[in-house]
């Protein structure tokens, strides 16, 4: 079982996006184990894009992704990572598949809805930037052997 970060940024909550957003991920089976809309200030959207830094778009994308609340959730399920990005589908929602939800909802390259971890390694450090251990919420769902593979 691995874990994941996912965010509906500013645009995805002003668009009144958050809702199906979120149904989306549940309804593939990944389990919450952790919500909470936050407004990111710029401390700690450099600290989560810190592999940006030196992007000609970084200036920018910390405008944006600090320009309202956004919805922080801790995902878990078998292989959650791969599982997110391809239900988030490629960065330039242009080129995103359609039926992922940067294909189906968003035009800009840069307000693309959400984020999601691009590894295992990534989404340990995410998590720890945005939840700490009594945010996170272990239980056990009753149809996860309709889900799961056990
Ligand atoms: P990802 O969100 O698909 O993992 P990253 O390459 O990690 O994409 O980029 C982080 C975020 O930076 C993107 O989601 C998007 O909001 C923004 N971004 C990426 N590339 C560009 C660009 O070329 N122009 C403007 N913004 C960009
Ligand atoms: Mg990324």
């Amino acid at each position: 079982m691995s874990r994941a970060l996912a965010l509906v940024k500013p645009d995805g909550v002003q668009r009144g996006l958050a809702g199906e957003i979120i149904s989306r991920i549940e309804r593939k089976g990944l389990k919450i184990i952790g919500i909470k809309m936050i407004e990111m200030n710029s401390e700690l959207a450099k600290q989560h894009y810190s592999d940006h830094v030196d992007k000609p778009f970084f200036s920018s994308l910390m405008n944006y992704i600090t320009s309202g609340p956004i919805i922080a959730l801790a995902l878990e399920g078998p292989n959650s990572v791969q599982a997110l990005r391809n239900l988030m589908g490629t960065t330039n929602p242009l080129e995103a598949t359609p039926g992922s939800i940067r294909g189906d909802l968003g035009l800009s390259i840069e307000k693309n809805l959400m984020h999601g971890s691009d590894s295992e390694e990534s989404a340990k450090r995410e998590l720890n930037i945005f939840f700490n251990k009594v945010e996170i919420f272990e239980y056990q769902r009753t149809l996860d052997d309709w889900i799961i593979e056990s």
